[in-house]
């Protein structure tokens, strides 16, 4: 089968340093770049978002990062502003090796709503692309790296399983923000929607 690696969010304000870093978050880049020579296809995502976008804990009066806050879509956590367009933030770790890429997909560029996953927004219904350029190249099995585990690499392994790909997330090439249990939910939502972790 067709297989494919989704290296997801290697971005400078992911890593140590970052706006939003992650723990750990450069310790992944080189064995992420020693991975992409195993697949038929690499496909790079890029956390895009404008300035004020409603993700940001700056949009909302009296709110702070790590709060939450009710949005037609459900709950949104709230973040420090990151991966503002064109940033230096939003740049990918500068060790990740981007020449390999046949695709960056960039995200989270709709002001309204914020989207997680590589594949669907966070209403869970408005499509983002991948999947039909996945499907037309023959695409059907796709591994996954990056950051955060718990947020964009599980919102995007589990919509590729409802998709209907043979997802595999590479528990070593992932690193998580672990927000209130976020990492042990979200390895339990992988696991349900029947996600392989190696
Ligand atoms: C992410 C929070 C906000 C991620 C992106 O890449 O996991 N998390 N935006
Ligand atoms: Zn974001």
């Amino acid at each position: 089968m067709t297989h494919a690696l989704i290296v997801i969010d290697m971005q400078n304000d992911f890593c140590p340093g970052g706006a939003l870093a992650v723990a750990g978050g450069d310790e992944i880049v080189a064995g992420i770049n020693a991975l992409m020579g195993d697949f038929d296809a690499v496909i790079l995502t890029q956390d895009w978002h404008p300035a004020e976008h409603s993700s940001f804990a700056s949009s909302h009066p009296g709110k702070a990062p790590f709060e939450t806050v009710e949005m037609a879509y459900g709950t949104q956590v709230l973040w420090p502003d990151h991966c503002v367009q064109g940033s230096n933030g939003a740049a990918f770790h500068a060790g990740l090796d981007t020449s390999r890429a046949d695709m960056i997909l960039r995200k989270g560029y709709n002001p309204a709503i914020d989207s997680y996953s590589a594949f669907f927004e966070n209403d869970h219904e408005t499509a983002t692309g991948p999947d039909g350029y996945l499907r037309t190249r023959g695409i059907g099995a796709l591994t996954m790296a990056g950051l955060a585990t718990d947020f964009c690499v599980n919102f995007s392994a589990v919509d590729a399983a409802r998709l209907g790909y043979a997802v595999t997330v590479r528990e070593a090439l992932c690193r998580a923000i672990d927000l209130d249990g976020s990492l042990a939910a979200a390895w339990r939502a992988m696991a349900d929607a029947g996600v392989t972790v190696a």
